[in-house]
């Protein structure tokens, strides 16, 4: 078993949308954990380091604008291999393309409109997590339904 965590942005239309609760409860049945929350308006800053890795790219102004276009859900889910497993959970880039019961397929249609940011490595997960969220804004504990979700081994 690896513990890992991973950061994950509900977009401006999520939240616009009203999803923010349908998200996190689909994190919550699956057995992950929260280990951060919290609502922001992203600064430009911010976005440009964020999503440094696409600049130059033809969607990326567009990218950077939508997403200080309104406020987002940034938070910490922490479990077994989080980083891939919630990856699967939110499903390709073009929603169109994404698995039906994935975040993306589930409430989305555009790929400049997909709802999730999800790191998509251990590396860009620490990247942005300490983007984030200071270290004081990470919260350990325990939740007595662990061992209901994993086999101790
Ligand atoms: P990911 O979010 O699935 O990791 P990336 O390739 O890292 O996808 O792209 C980051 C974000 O940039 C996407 O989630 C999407 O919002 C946006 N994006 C990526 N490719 C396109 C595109 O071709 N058109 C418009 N927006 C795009
Ligand atoms: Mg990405």
């Amino acid at each position: 078993m690896e513990i890992e965590r991973t950061l994950i942005l509900l977009k401006p239309d999520a939240v616009q949308r009203g999803f923010i609760g349908d998200i996190i409860s689909r994190f919550e049945h699956k057995g992950l954990k929260l280990a951060g929350l919290r609502m922001l308006w992203i600064s430009r800053k911010l976005a440009e380091n964020h999503y440094g890795e696409h600049a130059g790219k033809g969607f990326y102004n567009g990218l950077v604008n939508f997403i200080k276009s309104g406020p987002v859900v940034a938070m910490i889910i922490e479990g077994d291999d989080a980083i891939a497993t919630v990856r699967k959970m939110v499903g390709s880039t073009n929603p169109k393309e994404a698995a039906p019961g994935t975040i993306r397929y589930d409430f989305g249609m555009h790929t400049g409109r997909n709802l999730i940011h999800a790191s998509d490595s251990k590396k860009s997960s620490e990247k942005e997590i300490s983007l984030f969220f200071d270290i004081d804004e990470i919260i350990e504990y325990d939740k007595n339904e662990d061992s209901w979700i994993y086999e101790k081994s």
